[in-house]
């Protein structure tokens, strides 16, 4: 008998605790079981659609527990949650305190989170800090699990300098693309105290995730494709929300913050009758803005923060959305090739002043000279027990994850300069946890081009062929991952462990 029980709330944003006992997803391949899932494709999208124009709602904030100053102390339950997504159906996702998106973490520099996960899933669970300089053992590696129905504390301390936008996410061995195509995700912005970004211009969040529904409104899981080119779904959601608007005066000036937390979706951003002002990437400010674009490539797990000037007339209006990218996956034509409008940017009629935005921003300084360098190459081959073969396995160096090996040494403060080799036809983007790197130099059909302003980043995307040098310095002692963060491939091994030593 099923003893779960709905409560749904049904609004933006709210959803209701399922409680009962729960198998697991029942239908996730494990990355390295023998049984391969069917080579169906994708559910049709259903036939009544999601509810869009509603007003973007703001994320729901992390409430700090704690009242003693610079610590932020909170509770987060991994656990099923159900939410209406088409009209008059309940369905039911993995989630942080039941919410989807999880609860925004706000935080300062210098200030001490100690967060206390339950894991009230049937399956192992971590919490990732994605781009954050966190210890090693507070960090969420797959090595570290916490089990179903256990809990444990992640305490660490953000150092200055580390403003900028970040989110977090689980990271346990074989299950993370799984855990986070059912919800799990939430968004963490650290502030800085002396933002050279003035408060009146208003900030706003746009977390974007991918959502596949089947026609019945359940999750279905992934198919033998979805496996090899990485999941995208059939909504493109913003806040949690299918097509939201969001409003701004003309003359205004608003200073967006944009997550890519989607498991493999490239979002090629552009703003219908606007351009856009760069001024922040994963790890916080540019120096200077980087004003006039037309559009921002963001991979999975890459943020921007841009400056949006309402330079149109009272009651315009413009539509967010991602263009057509080819990053190279078996058989994706149809997703490569189209618009997918993601939020609409609606005028109001009263005209706000303008905000200048200063020529000065970060403080970021290039690392300097390296002094070691290494080189690591992507690439995919013909997987064993695939019947009948085609399917692909994804390498780092030639192998796949083992939990157990060390597959390279740092010495701790030693600058580094990475060379990422893309020896396949598909994009990959690379991820490096526990600092930010900058991004030297990237070399496509045998052009070199130098990046052209200095940009702090945890995650980069290596396109087909291409080769991405970085430089890199890792401040603390012990094991950190490094991955294809298209999570499918991630959850297929193609990650690998770095130690730190002294
Ligand atoms: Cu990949």
């Amino acid at each position: 008998m099923d003893r779960r029980r709905f409560i749904i709330l049904g609004s933006a944003g709210s959803v209701a605790v399922l409680t009962g006992c729960g198998g697991g997803s029942g239908a996730a391949m494990p990355p390295s079981g023998t049984t391969p899932p069917p080579m169906n494709p994708p559910p049709a999208t259903p036939a009544s659609p999601l509810t869009a124009g509603q007003f973007l709602a703001d994320l729901v904030q992390l409430t700090n527990t704690s009242s003693t100053p610079g610590l932020f102390a909170a509770t987060v339950a991994a656990q099923r949650a159900s939410k209406v997504m088409l009209p008059g159906t309940a369905t039911e996702f993995w989630t942080y305190n039941s919410l989807v998106p999880g609860p925004l973490i706000d935080v300062y520099e210098g200030d001490t989170v100690r967060i206390r996960l339950e894991n009230r899933l049937s399956q192992e669970t971590t919490v990732h800090w994605h781009g954050l300089p966190v210890p090693p053992d507070q960090d969420g590696n797959p090595m570290d699990p916490v089990a179903p129905g256990a809990s444990r504390v992640y305490e660490f301390t953000l150092p200055v300098g580390s403003a900028g936008t970040y989110w977090y996410h689980p990271h346990p061995h074989e299950l993370t693309a799984e855990q986070v195509f059912r919800g799990m995700a939430g968004l963490l912005v650290v502030r800085s105290r002396t933002d050279p970004v003035p408060a009146t211009i208003e900030e706003k969040l746009l977390f974007i995730s991918d959502l596949r529904l089947a026609s019945d409104g359940t999750i279905p899981a992934n198919t033998a494709m979805d496996w090899q080119n990485g999941r995208e779904g059939n909504y493109v959601l913003v806040n949690g929300q299918y097509r939201p608007v969001l409003t701004i005066n003309p003359g205004q000036s608003q200073r967006w913050r944009i997550v890519n937390a989607t498991n493999a979706r490239y979002l090629r951003l552009a703003l219908t009758g606007h351009t856009l002002t760069l001024i922040g990437t994963d790890g916080g400010l540019l120096r200077s803005p980087v004003p006039g674009l037309d559009e921002i490539l963001l991979a999975p797990a890459e943020r921007v923060e841009v400056i949006v000037t309402a330079s149109l007339s009272p009651r315009a209006s413009a539509v967010l959305q991602s263009l057509p990218y080819d990053r190279g996956g078996m058989g994706m034509m149809g997703s490569s090739s189209s618009t997918i409008p993601l939020l609409t940017l609606d005028y109001t009629s009263a005209a706000t002043a303008a905000v200048a935005l200063p020529s000065a921003l970060g403080s970021i300084a290039a690392l300097g000279v390296p002094t070691k360098t290494r080189r690591l190459v992507f690439s995919s081959g013909m997987g064993m027990g695939g019947m009948g073969g085609g399917m692909m396995s994804f390498l780092i160096d030639g192998k796949t994850f083992d939990p157990a090996r060390i597959d390279l040494t740092s010495r701790v403060n030693e600058l580094e300069q990475w060379t990422i080799e893309n020896r396949s036809s598909m994009d990959h983007p690379f991820h490096l946890h526990g600092t930010q790197f900058q991004v030297v130099s990237r070399t496509r059909g045998g052009v070199t081009s130098n990046e052209p302003y200095l940009a702090w980043r945890d995650t980069v995307n290596v396109a087909a062929f291409e080769t991405v040098v970085f430089n890199v310095v890792q401040q603390q002692l012990g094991r950190r991952m490094y991955h294809c963060h298209i999570l499918e491939h991630e959850s297929q091994g193609m990650m690998g462990v770095l130690e730190v030593v002294a």
